[in-house]
């Protein structure tokens, strides 16, 4: 564990919109006075008739009802959009960069108002209207921006499905919305692979209600278009008119469905409403990216995730912000990509996940350093806790010790970044996510119930809503309720594990379902990770508990060695001694088993329920592997496993 500070560089004190006192004294305002706080914040978006209740909210187990600046009415492309024109028409909204390195684009307010009225126009001649479900379904280029943005501006309810999920993923989810529009591309684009997008819908859409398909030209390939129901956007968009009036939307009116997975049955769908969403997602962005007027900021996540909806789209808009959207990955066609992308439209603030920065690690620091990245001024990391290994050479190599680390724990559900440190004002901590945002309760509880205090270990709840908190499973109450406020009634149950140091900063443990009980020990699987990936020789690790006859769990690590690197008897046992050495003799793995790959969701998440299935010896048990980036990496990991 590491217990290495990194104060607060001293030029960023001095400049800091928020410093460490500041944070102290907001956040108690914060959290007495929610009503008086977020009244004043959400005036930082555009309402067409104001609101005068701010806060109308409850976690009762029988009785959840989430509901913020109810009586106010605004429209969130307005405020992303419209409302930037008289300053910034001519300035850049969103840089697009093609997956093809010499293709580019600059997109200003101005052209973004246009593009996203005429893709609103679309809609609406195709019948889309106020409450009414769209299924977005395509890669990352400006037209996902515009089709978001476009649902938004009409009342209607956008459902984007991560364009590369499967035929019977979309499918389900189509189905599940209830949505009979579907927005699509002929083909997408990454690491110069092709990929099927409107094949896909095809055979997606007999088992669903879809009535209508809008396909996007992005490779120009040959695709079936079925006539009567799929259609040409760039045909439909020359037809329509360049203007399109903004619906006045309740502040609780829908404006996405977002599909996540829980630990059990299918994936549910995130509702997010209108006003609290927005200025949660501008708020946050604006403070814990420190985004400053003419700052060129940077998420590399999908729009398919809520990474993508917050912190490339509507938070950035929101903030008539300049924001880079990437079709590419991070090692096309060079490992040296994404510092390319930073010095070629001059990064100033870049925001990824641990998985990426891993794998990049793996590859040395030659690629970043012939890199120049003098643009960068700040890091943010997502998705999964970082371990500091990983955070420390963000720091040292990408960042150049200059720039701070914004470790932002978040979820689908919560809308935006919960907590995380404020790079003015936060002292960092390599593998913390430090500290809660303005307006969030954390509390850390026993499996009871019991709250504990000080510094401690266990469950993370939330106390009290924020604006930015999902509002319902869509269709589905009932089961929102069991999810989230059953177990621990009266509160927001999180999932995840996390520990309290005793200056209050929070270390997320990993998901609870991770975590492992050895000899009556718990540990985070993150942890025993953590360790491993400080091995010089490892890339990657992911840990999991099995049965084990003293024990009650023994730990079982699979490990990704560095490329060039032979597996031996010999680094088995150095392995585990060396966990044993980095954590305690607790955390020695049982068995360590080399894995060539780790099976992935494509977002990059690791699943360990089917680490949890092969190192248990069920093979027949795996469950639903489709969803997996790479099928394939399961099989070799049975192979092995079963030759033990
Ligand atoms: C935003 C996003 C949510 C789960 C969450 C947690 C893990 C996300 C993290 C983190 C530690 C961070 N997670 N950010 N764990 N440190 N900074 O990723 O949403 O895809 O719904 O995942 O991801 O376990 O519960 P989502």
């Amino acid at each position: 564990m590491s217990h290495k500070i990194y104060p607060v560089p001293e030029d960023w004190k001095k400049t800091a919109r928020i410093d460490d006192a500041r944070y102290r004294a907001l956040y108690e305002r914060s959290v007495k006075d929610p009503k008086g706080f977020w009244g004043e914040q959400a005036l930082r978006i555009d309402w067409i008739s104001p609101f005068t209740k701010v806060k109308h909210t409850s976690f009762d187990t029988h009785n959840v009802s989430i509901r913020w600046f109810e009586d106010g009415t605004t429209n969130v492309a307005m405020n992303c959009v419209d409302r930037h024109l008289p300053e910034r028409a001519h300035r850049t909204a969103i840089i697009w960069e093609g997956d093809d390195p010499s293709v580019s684009r600059h997109i200003t307010y101005g052209e973004l108002h246009e593009a996203v009225c005429r893709f609103a126009n679309v809609l609406k001649k195709h019948g889309v209207k106020k409450g009414d479900r769209v299924t977005i379904y395509l890669p990352m280029i400006p037209e996902a921006a515009f089709a978001m943005l476009a649902c938004a501006r009409i009342g209607a309810v956008h459902s984007v499905v991560f364009g590369g999920f499967s035929p019977d993923a979309l499918a389900g989810r189509i189905e599940d919305a209830q949505s009979e529009v579907i927005v699509t591309a002929d083909e997408g684009l990454r690491g110069g692979k092709k990929i099927p997008l409107k094949a896909n819908v095809d055979a997606a859409l007999d088992k669903t209600p879809a009535k209508t398909v809008i396909v996007v030209t992005r490779t120009g390939a040959e695709i079936d278009m079925q006539p009567g129901r799929d259609f040409r956007y760039e045909e439909e968009a020359a037809r329509v008119h360049a203007d399109c009036p903004y619906a006045e939307m309740d502040a609780e009116d829908p404006l996405f469905i977002l599909y996540t997975s829980g630990s059990t049955g299918k994936p549910k769908g995130a509702l997010h409403t209108t006003g609290g969403y927005l200025v949660y997602a501008s708020l946050t962005h604006e403070l814990v990216f420190d985004y400053r007027d003419g700052d060129v900021y940077w998420c590399t996540a999908d729009v398919g995730w809520v990474t993508g909806h917050s912190y490339i789209i509507y938070g950035p808009l929101a903030n008539g912000a300049t924001t880079l959207m990437f079709e590419g990955v991070p090692n096309y066609p060079s490992v040296s990509r994404f510092w390319e992308i930073v010095d070629k439209h001059k990064v100033n603030i870049f925001y990824t996940a641990p998985t990426a920065i891993r794998a990049l690690m793996a590859a040395g620091d030659a690629p970043v350093k012939k890199t120049s990245r003098a643009s960068l001024r700040l890091l943010g990391s997502v998705g999964e806790p970082i371990n500091p290994e990983a955070w420390e050479w963000y720091h040292r190599v990408v960042g150049e010790g200059r720039c701070p680390i914004v470790d932002t724990w978040w979820q689908t559900e919560t809308g935006g970044a919960l907590i995380t440190p404020l790079p003015g004002a936060t002292d960092l901590k390599p593998g913390s996510a430090t500290r809660p945002f303005f307006g969030v309760v954390p509390e850390i509880i026993d499996p009871l119930g019991n709250v504990l205090e000080g510094a401690c270990e266990g469950l993370l709840v939330i106390a009290d809503s924020w604006p930015g908190q999902m509002r319902t499973v869509f269709g589905d109450h009932e089961r929102f309720a069991q999810t989230y406020f059953t177990a621990y009634p009266g509160k927001y149950f999180t999932g995840d594990g996390a520990r309290r140091d005793a200056d209050g900063d929070y270390w997320i443990t990993g998901r609870v379902d991770d975590v492992i009980n050895v000899s009556g020990h718990r540990l985070g699987t993150a942890e025993v990770e953590s360790a491993l990936v400080a091995h010089e020789r490892v890339s990657e690790a992911a840990v999991v508990g099995y049965p084990h006859d003293i024990k009650g769990q023994g730990i079982y690590a699979y490990v990704t060695l560095n490329a060039g690197v032979t597996p031996s008897e010999h680094l088995r046992k150095e392995l585990a001694h060396w966990v044993r050495h980095e954590i305690g003799p607790i955390a020695t793995p049982d068995v360590v088993q080399f894995a060539p790959g780790l099976p992935k969701t494509r977002s990059g998440k690791i699943m360990r329920r089917i680490l949890r299935k092969i190192a248990e010896g069920e093979f027949g048990a795996l469950g639903d592997t489709s969803t997996l980036a790479d099928p394939s990496v399961v099989e070799e990991l049975v192979r092995e496993r079963a030759g033990k």
